[in-house]
């Protein structure tokens, strides 16, 4: 009897010691997890807002303001002018390319513009307009000038008069807009 009690007593103990190992083992586990848990959501919450500030980043650097315009001007045209052309260079001061698709005015001004090149057709000089707009590489400057690249301005309302200025509106590819005034001149060339 007692040696079966006794066994009875090491088995209670042996029990016991088993519970709180395992008791112990368990809320290590648990530590363990909720430790892991934490670091996970910080990371996750570190890489959610590095993502943020960078979508944030990329708007602050739109197309529209990588570029700077240098000597823009419109040609002064004759009274029953009905179409026009104005001229620019463009600088991308940033290190990635980008793409001036379109241009517009306002319909006070001419019913329609857009970007046009200059080519040689059988020896006759045409122009054609560029669908796909003007690339400008990164730190590259493109030149509108006469004779090459220009800004065609059709079914203008009103002739254009030295002096006066008219306001042309550079889109780009990624959406964003620049609005720029352009000076009327009287030049040759
Ligand atoms: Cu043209």
């Amino acid at each position: 009897m007692p040696c079966k009690s006794f066994f009875g007593f090491c088995l209670l103990r042996a029990s016991r010691s088993l519970l709180t190992y395992l008791s112990t083992y368990s809320k290590r586990l648990v530590l363990r997890a909720s430790f892991f848990f934490v670091i996970l959501a910080t990371t996750a919450t570190v890489y959610v807002n590095a993502n943020v500030h960078h979508q944030a980043h990329i708007a602050e650097i739109s197309m529209a303001s990588s570029v700077s315009i240098n000597e823009p001007w419109a040609r002064a045209t004759f009274a029953l002018a009905k179409s026009g052309a104005a001229y620019f260079s463009i600088i991308n001061t940033s290190n990635h390319d980008l793409v001036l698709s379109s241009v517009s005015v306002d319909n006070s001004v001419a019913m329609t513009a857009e970007l046009h090149h200059t080519i040689m057709q059988n020896e006759m000089m045409s122009m054609q307009e560029l669908e796909d707009g003007i690339e400008i590489k990164a730190g590259s400057t493109v030149e509108l000038s006469p004779g090459g690249m220009h800004i065609m301005l059709m079914g203008l309302q009103k002739p254009l008069n030295k002096d006066e200025f008219i306001n042309v509106n550079l889109i780009f590819e990624d959406g964003s807009q620049l609005s720029h005034s352009v000076p009327v001149l009287d030049k040759r060339n």
